[in-house]
């Protein structure tokens, strides 16, 4: 048995009851293959039995008091998962799907996208079972508050820096931030996504979804082509969705599509971005009111819009929501780029499909890196106690989607597997982990 069939297999017997995370690792694990090869000091030293263990695990109860008087219990979670190159970085996910192996793939993901921004941040991930859809204000400023009650005993600006993810944005960071202020009494970048009046950096709600048109539309150039006239799909309708689809009308492209879990609109003449932000953002609604501003738009419930002919498809929901046979009708329909703004939102056999029509793709770890990289970004503005422009992050967001773009062309070159930039991202970002965890000996 090869030295990664190895590990996989004790992985696969080590994480029962995990599948996503163990679909995050054997995609990484089959890229890095002709690098481990090259490289016999990773296999001398162990590094992949190392990599794919969380240097720490941290579960807790998190009890909370609802609008009924009635105590409720949620359980909370942040996995620290590899701080070779910064400290832990990662988002906190809110959802009633949330489980050990989610937030674990999650924070396995984190480790290669935060090395790919270039910045010196590790991975991480946390969040909580919590469902903050339907509660009250103060339901969620109960349970935030709760959740940092026990979560700052193991965070800090130079420590772990949590962020949001699906379920998590300005609210939820507002009330995190709070909490940590009035435990530790330390008024310290320990959060990002903050408010712009406490700490927050411009442009960090726009990153991801801008981010992800960035590389986007980096990818097309580099094949001849550009976003403009295209005709894009994209899924969900949250923080990414919304600020892709923002990014993308301004690069001239037609966005038709918008999603949530309970179903999807199709708007044939382009999507009315602030119809969708005020439905999303204002009015924490549902999609579906999408009709009582466009009433020739059509709502459909449940799955769908990948049956919808496009150019460009932008997945910006959650975790295997795009499969096989989606990707199948995709390419049939004459799609010729996609672009992941979810994390892993693709299943494996999606990508296979992709990768073998030699569609342009773009993988979650380097296309959604943008947010995270912001994220950085913010840490930076904290530490020098200053702020930028709008104008100066979003250049420096677009510079360094560009340069991941680049990064991982040239690792797929270098490897002959030329625009194969699934192996290209995992390698570009395993590398400078790796060799930091070297560096730093047996840790
Ligand atoms: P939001 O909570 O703002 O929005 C999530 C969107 O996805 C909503 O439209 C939601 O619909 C939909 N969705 C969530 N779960 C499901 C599900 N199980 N089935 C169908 N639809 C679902 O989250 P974000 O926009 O921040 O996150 C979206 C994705 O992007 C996630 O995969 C996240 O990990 C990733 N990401 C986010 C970054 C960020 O900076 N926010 C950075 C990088 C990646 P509904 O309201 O019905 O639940
Ligand atoms: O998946 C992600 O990269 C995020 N949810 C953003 C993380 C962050 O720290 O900004």
């Amino acid at each position: 048995m090869s030295y990664i069939d190895n590990v996989l297999s004790g992985v696969i017997a080590r994480n029962p009851a995990q599948p996503e995370f163990i679909q995050a690792v054997d995609e990484v694990l089959n890229s890095l293959r002709p690098v481990i090869d090259a490289n016999s000091k990773y296999q001398d030293l162990n590094l992949i039995e190392r990599i794919v263990e969380p240097e720490r695990q941290i579960i807790f109860r998190v009890p909370w008091v609802d609008d009924n008087g009635k105590v409720q219990v949620n359980r909370g979670y942040r996995v620290q998962f590899n701080s070779a190159i910064g400290p832990y970085k990662g988002g906190l996910r809110f959802h009633p799907s949330v489980n050990l192996g989610i937030i674990k793939f999650l924070g396995f993901e984190q480790i290669f996208k935060n090395s790919l921004t270039g910045l010196p941040i590790g991975g991480g991930k946390g969040g909580s079972d919590f469902d903050p859809k339907g509660k009250s204000d103060r339901e969620v400023m109960a349970f935030c508050q709760s959740f940092m009650t026990e979560l700052c005993k193991y965070i800090g600006a130079d420590v772990d820096v949590p962020a949001g993810d699906i379920g998590v944005g300005g609210r939820e960071i507002g009330f995190l931030y709070g909490q940590y202020k009035r435990i530790t009494g330390l008024y310290e970048g320990v959060l990002t996504g903050k408010g712009l009046t406490y700490g927050g950096s411009l442009a960090r709600t726009e990153a991801t979804g801008f981010g992800l048109i960035y590389i986007v539309e980096e990818m097309l150039k580099n094949a001849g082509n550009s976003l403009e006239g295209k005709t894009v799909t994209i899924s969900g309708s949250g923080n990414v969705a919304l600020y892709a689809c923002k990014k993308a009308q301004e690069k001239g492209a037609k966005v038709v599509t918008l999603s949530d879990s309970n179903g999807w609109i199709y708007d044939k003449n382009g999507i009315d971005f602030e119809a969708a932000r005020e439905i999303k953002e204002v009015k924490r609604g549902r999609i579906k009111e999408y009709l009582e501003y466009h009433k020739d738009a059509e709502y459909h419930e449940g799955k769908g819009v990948w049956t919808v002919p496009c150019d460009v498809a932008l997945p910006c929901a959650t975790q295997n929501e795009l499969n096989e046979e989606d990707a199948k009708t995709l390419v049939k329909n004459g799609c010729i780029a996609v672009g992941e703004g979810a994390n892993m939102p693709s299943t494996k056999e999606a990508i296979d499909v992709f990768l073998e029509s030699k569609i342009l793709f773009a993988p979650a770890k380097a296309a959604n890196a943008g947010g995270v990289a912001t994220s950085a970004l913010e840490m930076s503005q904290n530490s020098q106690r200053l702020s930028w422009t709008f104008e100066e992050v979003d250049a420096k967001l677009n510079g360094i989607m560009v340069n991941i773009y680049k990064e991982m062309a040239d690792a797929a070159k270098e490897y002959g597997m030329e625009n194969n930039f699934v192996a290209g991202a995992n390698i570009a970002g395993f590398r400078k982990v790796a060799d930091a965890m070297l560096a730093q000996g047996i840790v």
